[in-house]
């Protein structure tokens, strides 16, 4: 299995997850230090005040990814350290840092992907309403061209926001993550909010290669896990078209055609209203963008389920029972389904033809242990074998896929579950810091090295 020339392969992280230095060279607070401090909001009461001290060890983390010949890096950068406030002149230290982990990056022959929004809003933001105001959008865009002034010189790949959904959905709707706030209409109003920012923040970044990233999954019922070509009923049908309305066309359906799906708007009918879409915003929010960033883990299993009422981070899916896939699991309790990710690109691929894709983040948490200086990580290998294959087969059915990022270079901080959750193809001694490369980081780089499989 050998893939297209020019592929890219690389692996990606983020800046709560691994910087540290949360109070260093004046930045400001977001509001994952709020909510990580708070007890009771994350595993352990861990928070991301060290994480992988990335902020200090970024050269020694850029040699290691050389050393597995990793041809491309996602990063994401934290706007409290850009504009401490959320708005304003820029902090001249905190851009500072990306100036030089940019520049140590193209030394070492790897081409950084950066990723605007990874979740890390600054607090004063939200002390002024968030997402959840639609000033926030602004905000964004502003940001984003400052950080793109002071960077494209050097770097051309562009994301403006990582997994909406989940921004607005898990901070807003459920409260699992930050900011902590549990209420649909607001949940609702951030996801246009996010994608307005979107809209305005991709006009801003040319010169440059802009792209989207979602997290998305193939909606199945339970019987279509196993089978593909399993034929639902009716009414399942109608959950699983739902779910995928509210979960990949909410986003990906305004940013390339400027639409809502009819499922979106009715959601925001019976939360609130629609009156925070204003006239033109679809015609922001439908700025041209390169790519769609793909960041799949998961299928989302789901079947109709009478008179249930909508889930808490799902407004407007009443009706639909969330199901749970025969298929092994990982420490996350997410099901393996390899192909799953061939369907859902070859899908995508189908549905926004005229834009290309990449897998932006791919990758599973597992109980990793270091013996005698070594982490035999078989799982995540089979794990990541399986879903390279499938990447391969989609693009042996068409899809325009671009490259490949492995999620992630290092073990992190996993959100609400803190630092029990290990995704690094490169283990970290939280302890001491120590980086030891796990079989999949030199399975990985094998691969790498012959272009496939
Ligand atoms: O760690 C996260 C990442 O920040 C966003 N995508 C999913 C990963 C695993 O949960």
């Amino acid at each position: 299995m050998i893939f297209p020339e020019n592929f890219v392969w690389g692996a990606a992280t983020a800046s709560y997850q691994i910087e540290g230095a949360v109070k260093e060279d004046g930045r400001g607070q977001s509001i994952w230090d709020t909510f990580s401090h708070t007890p009771g909001n994350v595993a352990g009461d861990d928070t991301g005040d060290v994480a992988c001290d990335h902020y200090h060890r970024y050269r020694d983390d850029v040699a290691l990814m050389r050393e597995l010949r990793l041809a491309a890096y996602r990063f994401s950068i934290a706007w409290p350290r850009v504009q401490p406030d959320g708005s304003g002149p820029v902090n001249p230290r905190g851009i500072a840092f990306y100036d030089r982990l940019v520049d140590e990056l193209l030394a070492a022959g790897i081409t950084p992907y950066v990723t605007l929004y990874h979740w890390d809003l600054p607090q004063a933001l939200e002390e002024r309403g968030g997402w959840a105001d639609r000033d926030t959008a602004h905000r964004f865009a502003d940001y984003a061209e400052a950080v793109h002034a002071r960077l494209a010189d050097r770097v051309t790949n562009w994301a403006t926001l990582n997994e909406p959904w989940v921004a607005a959905y898990l901070g807003y709707g459920n409260g699992v993550h930050a900011p902590g706030r549990r209420d649909a209409a607001s949940a609702l109003r951030s996801a246009h909010h996010l994608l307005l920012g979107h809209g305005l923040a991709a006009r801003r970044l040319r010169p440059g290669s802009v792209m989207l990233v979602v997290n998305s999954s193939p909606v199945l019922t339970p019987a279509q896990v196993n089978d593909p070509a399993a034929v639902p009923g009716e009414a399942d049908a109608a959950a699983v078209d739902r779910i995928h309305a509210l979960l990949t066309r909410q986003f990906l359906d305004p940013a390339v055609y400027g639409t809502y799906p009819e499922e979106v708007l009715a959601a925001a009918e019976r939360n609130g209203g629609t009156g925070h879409i204003c006239d033109g915003d679809l015609d922001t929010i439908k700025a041209p963008i390169d790519l769609i960033g793909v960041n799949y883990y998961n299928p989302c299993v789901v079947e109709a389920g009478p008179g249930l009422p909508a889930d808490a981070a799902w407004p407007g899916s009443e009706d639909v029972r969330f199901a749970t896939a025969d298929a092994p699991t990982t420490a996350m309790g997410w099901p393996i389904v390899p192909d799953g990710l061939s369907r859902l690109l070859v899908r995508l691929s189908q549905d926004y033809p005229q834009v290309g894709l990449m897998v932006t983040e791919n990758g599973a948490a597992f109980d990793d242990v270091v013996e005698n200086g070594r982490v035999h990580d078989a799982d995540r290998v089979a794990y990541l074998d399986g879903h390279l294959r499938e990447v391969w087969r989609a693009v042996e059915a068409g899809a325009d896929l671009r490259g490949y990022l492995v999620w992630s270079l290092l073990d992190n901080f996993e959100w609400a579950e803190g630092y029990r959750r290990r995704f690094g193809i490169v283990h970290v001694d939280y302890a001491t810091q120590n980086r030891t490369l796990k079989d999949s980081a030199l399975w990985y780089s094998d691969v790498i090295a012959r272009n496939g499989l």
